[in-house]
């Protein structure tokens, strides 16, 4: 995956967009040499860790400058990956830093891998898989709130408590194969108190497994469709909502003619709106396949916000657009309402969850915000309060760790023998170590370090 033996490069700025700044990273036991090699440091300046000199670097053959730079030395350990870290502060701008970073090839450096400088940090144990994961989270935060989660893993605030569990499941693990190899010569288990920890063990799994929907929710975010028929107003939600034009708005019907989309976060959550076209049969054949994008939306949605038109109330085109949508997650939008008391609208009784909008003056937003919330979050806590939630792989481990400690809970009340207890145990410790990656395989360290970005 990465041999420690060699020194990687990359560039650690966005690198397809101008900036004031870009900067190449070089990491490993040849960083310090290459920066020697490269830059040209005028004056008396200290080469001292943590202490940025200012210079140039420059072409070691043809002695050309390439740039006007500063250069940061991080020596090993106290660097992001242990390693000897040097970076090259740039100009920013396509240019400059490609050129600096071919030159560092040419020195003997080899162009990271993505996340290569995280997996570094991670094999040198300076962070555990956890807190890996939380930096590329970090990086790809949509909203605060997610930024925050990420942050606190990065801390360790998942990283200290699993370990804590996988801790107390070795030493008991250690109590109960003492008690089968030494039986004679030690008092017998205090299965109580096992079952006890056991049981607390589990209890704090369980705690932390609840964080799992609320991650996914802050991490992936939402994907919300406005569906309903022409002209009741879904472009104009959309353009309330996100407080833009991003749609156009006539009142002609069947203006929307593709999927409009837009990013807003909701409590944290991020939410991709998508804008469609108004369902209805027609011959127009642009539009025909805009309806049916409307409904591929409707189908792939988290959930649809079904709008219709107060002023028309529930139309037979309303309800074959309802019969088709009905299964799905869904908020009734009753839009218009400044023109007619939506008190007068009648919608079939099952339908929980309405809100009632005048788009078009920017009206019933906030409540459309507190439904979605209360919809996705079925009453519960809040996305913004957590300060830890963990993500797909952690919750999948922690699933098979609780299945185990369960296993073991019945070994004990069913008074098997030792031997069945440290099965399960086992099982249980192994699971928590692939959490923080005490006991990570390589394939699981590939499939997480693979969805970084270059530079991490
Ligand atoms: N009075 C009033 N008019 C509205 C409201 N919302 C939308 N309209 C008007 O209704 C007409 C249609 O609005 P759009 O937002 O384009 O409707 P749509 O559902 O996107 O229509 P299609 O794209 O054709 O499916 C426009 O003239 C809007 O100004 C509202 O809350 N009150
Ligand atoms: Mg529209």
């Amino acid at each position: 995956m990465t041999n420690l033996g060699e020194t990687i490069v990359a560039i650690a700025t966005p690198y397809s967009q101008q900036g004031s700044i870009g900067i190449v990273r070089v990491s490993g036991e040849e960083a310090i040499t290459i920066a020697r090699t490269l830059f040209l440091a005028p004056g008396k300046q200290e080469w001292a860790t943590h202490r940025i000199l200012y210079g140039y670097i420059r072409h070691p053959q043809t002695q050309e400058i390439v740039d006007e730079a500063l250069l940061l030395p991080m020596l090993a350990p106290r660097s992001f990956t242990k390693e000897d870290i040097v970076e090259f502060h740039c100009h920013g701008g396509i240019i400059p830093v490609q050129q600096v970073l071919q030159l560092c090839l040419e020195q003997g450096a080899r162009l990271a891998q993505p996340g290569e400088f995280t997996l570094r940090a991670f094999l040198n144990g300076r962070i555990d898989l956890t807190q890996a994961e939380s930096v590329a989270e970090l990086v790809s935060a949509r909203s605060p709130e997610a930024a925050k989660i990420a942050l606190g893993g990065l801390q360790g605030k998942l990283a200290h408590p699993i370990r804590n569990l996988r801790r107390t499941c070795v030493d008991i693990l250690a109590e109960v194969e003492a008690q089968i190899d030494f039986e004679e010569d030690l008092p017998p288990l205090n299965e109580e108190e096992i079952r006890g920890s056991i049981g607390k063990i589990l209890g704090e799994v369980k705690a932390i497994l609840a964080t799992a929907n609320q991650g996914e929710l802050l991490r992936e975010g939402l994907k919300v469709a406005i569906v309903g028929r022409p002209n009741v107003g879904k472009s104009s939600l959309l353009n309330a909502w996100s407080q833009s034009d991003r749609a156009i708005v006539t009142p002609l019907p069947g203006t929307t003619r593709d999927i409009v989309e837009s990013e807003l976060v909701v409590g944290g959550i991020p939410i991709r709106v998508l804008d469609t076209a108004g369902m209805r049969e027609t011959a127009d054949m642009v539009e025909q396949m805009g309806v049916s994008r409307s409904r591929h939306a409707a189908k792939e949605a988290d959930l649809v916000l079904l709008t219709i038109d107060a002023t028309t109330g529930w139309t037979g085109e309303d309800e074959a657009i309802y019969q088709e949508i009905k299964h799905r997650p869904l908020i009734l939008v009753i839009n218009k309402i400044d023109l007619r008391s939506p008190e007068s609208v009648k919608y079939p009784p099952e339908i929980e969850n309405i809100v009632q909008t005048a788009a078009a003056h920017c009206q019933g937003i906030e409540s459309l915000e507190t439904t979605i919330l209360q919809v996705v979050h079925k009453g519960n806590l809040h996305a913004a309060n957590l300060d830890l939630a963990i993500n797909q792989r952690q919750a999948a481990a922690l699933r098979l760790a609780k299945i185990a400690l369960e296993r073991v809970q019945d070994t004990i009340n069913n008074q098997f023998p030792l031997d069945f207890w440290t099965i399960d145990l086992r099982s249980a410790i192994l699971t928590l170590g692939e959490i923080t990656g005490e006991d990570a395989t390589e394939s699981v360290l590939e499939r997480i370090f693979s969805r970084f970005c270059i530079g991490k």
